[in-house]
């Protein structure tokens, strides 16, 4: 098959470029990065909108046709790649499982949002800075919970294989940093993430975009 991913470094796109990384280990599947620079605006560019109306990466593109949200993203390459195991088969824990990422997505990246553009939601500054300390409240609790799920994972998420989970739990716990959390903090979660950063498929992702868990800056 041919593939395709549009993303952009530290951003959510690492979620289905870690599922690539993992789906070509497993298979032999090979897929090809497109660099989106979003501070550039790359992502609004007819070219680019005709492909993502939203101007926004991820996007997939499988066969010449575009696919866009992450949920979406990889529910497409567990079925295409059965044998990369992204998702489980039972279909109650499989629902469990796309239950959880839809979450992280719906949920948790947009308090994120609302910590790193608080303009987009606010006009005057101490508005935008009000919007910000409760939206990163709020996302220390989201990270609480997702601490709660990793507190069993052996190694990662899902066992032995790196999944969609693994790279959004750590994609969670980075932006974290920009919202004044410490990983220290939360000292299960990051002995999860360092084994997660560890593995194979996700190095390699990391490598790529060259990124690290380093965005905390005690203030
Ligand atoms: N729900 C969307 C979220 C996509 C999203 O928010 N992408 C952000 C990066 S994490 C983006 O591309 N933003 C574009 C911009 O900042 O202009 C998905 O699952 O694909």
């Amino acid at each position: 098959m041919n593939l395709e991913l549009y993303f952009a470094p530290g951003a959510c796109s690492f979620v289905p470029h870690v599922a690539l990384e993992a789906i070509r280990a497993a298979t032999g599947q090979a897929f090809e990065p497109k660099l989106v620079k979003l501070h550039k605006g790359d992502q609004r560019t007819p070219e680019y909108l005709a492909m993502n109306p939203n101007g926004q990466v991820p996007v997939l593109v499988a066969e010449g046709k575009p696919l866009t949200q992450i949920v979406a993203i990889c529910d497409f390459l567990d079925h295409s790649f059965p044998k990369a195991g992204l998702l489980p088969t039972n279909p109650w824990a499989r629902a469990q499982a796309l239950s959880q990422l839809a979450w992280m997505n719906n949920t948790v990246h947009p308090t994120f949002t609302h910590v790193f553009r608080a303009a987009d939601f606010a006009e005057s500054e101490a508005a935008q800075a009000e919007v910000k300390k409760v939206a990163a409240a709020k996302y220390r609790k989201h990270l609480e919970r997702i601490q709660g799920w990793v507190a069993g994972a052996n190694p990662y998420w899902y066992g032995e294989r790196i999944t969609c989970h693994d790279a959004y739990a750590f994609t969670l716990l980075r932006w974290g940093g920009y919202a004044g959390i410490d990983p220290q903090s939360l000292p299960t979660y990051l002995a999860y993430v360092e084994r997660v950063m560890a593995a194979a498929p996700l190095a390699a992702v990391l490598e790529r975009e060259r990124i690290k868990l380093d965005t905390y800056k005690a203030a």
